[in-house]
């Protein structure tokens, strides 16, 4: 299925004048709507492959109708989602669920619907069929040198597909720790694990990244062997340059400070990428900005400071990839408002008046720091993705567009009612 431009532009149409009328407000209240329509049309998010079809949890799934078969539908989800808001020009994928059989088929593929290949996903948290050692205990951490040839092996792979198909950067997310006191030594572990990530760090081609993601907890309950910002630290200042943490939102305990871990990676130059998602009591996964969208501003307002003062550019400094699963919503709408709260907060945090707010923080005003910051928390930037999805082909109203066109409807009768994509 294949969105078509004057589809769009015939549901656009009727929604200019008051899409006008909304922008020419916001002229109104600041000179800055040109410069910020054009970062957000630059600013392009990485949909993971496992998020298109439902998710599920420990206690079931209810797998929707229409979901991709294929990591050719997987790429056409992502086209449609494109095709609709110009802001998922990007797939990250996982491997072996993404195995491509012709990387130079699944390549052209993507290029044709206009998207690039993000990180690519190692996975040693489950067993594959067929495989010879088990990962119950662990992986690149496990006390048995075999079972880590192994997993060490499986990322090289990983990184293999992933060249072939023009990615850049792989993406270790470890489920290696301990259920209980006393199962395993922790420096012996941590020591174990380096040792497998020097090995697979040392097969990166020269301009690839490795981001090393962290996880506060589960499937391990009582210790993870990359547990938390500070060990994901450590292994990429160990690891060297090409090494990076990932900032995944769901992976922290309650209360974090998420923007304070953000704005001290940043600033030692370790923070590689993030998976967002959001959250109410742990790895939750719920749809960007559902539950805490202020928590969302406040990140993005130390990624806009931290990169411009690091000169980094906000499009392709970091890699900015969803991580969410989708157990009640249907994933292609779930993505499409996860993109949109996104870039809200994105186009929010470009709206804070820095030199204001770091007058206020000189003089310890702190009411005023406050004012600032929620001054552009509260503007409604909605008009400014809108025109910006307009200038670059895509719908006013990606949502309404998505349901107007019965595009689930449409992925069904092509694929079936009881599809299930490959994933969790
Ligand atoms: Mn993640």
């Amino acid at each position: 299925m294949k969105l078509e431009p004057a589809q769009l532009a015939a549901l656009n149409a009727p929604l200019l004048t008051q899409h006008q009328h909304r922008l020419h407000v916001l002229q109104g209240e600041t000179d800055r709507v040109e410069s910020i329509i054009q970062q957000l049309i630059d600013f392009q998010i990485a949909i993971p492959s496992w998020a298109l079809g439902t998710g599920g949890t420990r206690f079931g799934r209810f797998s929707g109708g229409g979901e991709p078969r294929s990591l050719d539908e997987k790429i056409e989800d992502v086209g449609l989602l494109h095709a609709l808001n110009r802001s998922g020009g990007a797939i990250s994928l996982h491997i072996p669920w993404d195995i491509p059989d012709d990387p130079a088929r699944i390549r052209a593929l993507a290029e044709g619907l206009g998207i690039r290949f993000d990180a690519v996903n190692s996975n040693t948290f489950q067993d594959q069929p067929g495989q010879a050692l088990s990962y119950k205990f662990g992986s690149l951490q496990h006390v048995d040198p075999a079972v880590r040839r192994q997993a060490v092996a499986h990322n090289i792979e990983v990184i293999r597909h992933g060249a072939a198909l023009g990615s850049d950067s792989i993406t270790v997310w470890l489920a290696d720790g301990s259920c209980f006191p006393g199962q395993l030594n922790f420096r012996q572990a941590f020591q174990r694990t380096l040792d497998s990530l020097h090995e697979i760090y040392a097969a990166l081609p020269a301009n690839w990244k490795m981001y090393v993601e962290y996880k506060a907890y589960e499937p391990n309950f009582y210790s993870m062997t990359v547990g938390d910002w500070g060990q994901s630290l450590l292994y990429a200042q160990k690891l060297g340059p090409q090494a990076f943490a990932l900032v995944d939102l769901g992976h922290h305990l309650p209360n974090a400070n998420i923007e304070q871990i953000v704005a001290l990676l940043l600033m030692e130059g370790k923070l590689g990428g993030f998976h967002f998602n959001d959250s109410k009591y742990g790895d939750d996964d719920l749809t960007v900005g559902s539950i805490n969208p202020y928590q969302l501003f406040l990140i993005f307002k130390e990624l806009v400071e931290g990169m411009d003062a690091r000169k980094l550019p906000h499009a392709s400094g970091l890699a900015w990839m969803i991580d969410a699963s989708h157990n009640v919503k249907d994933p292609l709408e779930d993505l499409l408002q996860s993109v949109e709260a996104i870039k809200i907060a994105y186009a929010q945090a470009l709206l804070v008046d820095q030199t204001a707010l770091a007058e206020a923080q000189e003089q310890n005003d702190t009411v005023r720091a406050q004012e600032i910051l929620q001054a552009a928390f509260r503007t409604d930037v909605r008009p400014l993705l809108a025109e910006a999805r307009l200038r670059a082909g895509g719908a006013l109203d990606p949502l309404a567009a998505f349901r107007h066109l019965q595009v689930r409807a449409g992925l069904i009768r092509e694929r079936g009612v009881g599809t299930a994509a490959t994933g969790l």
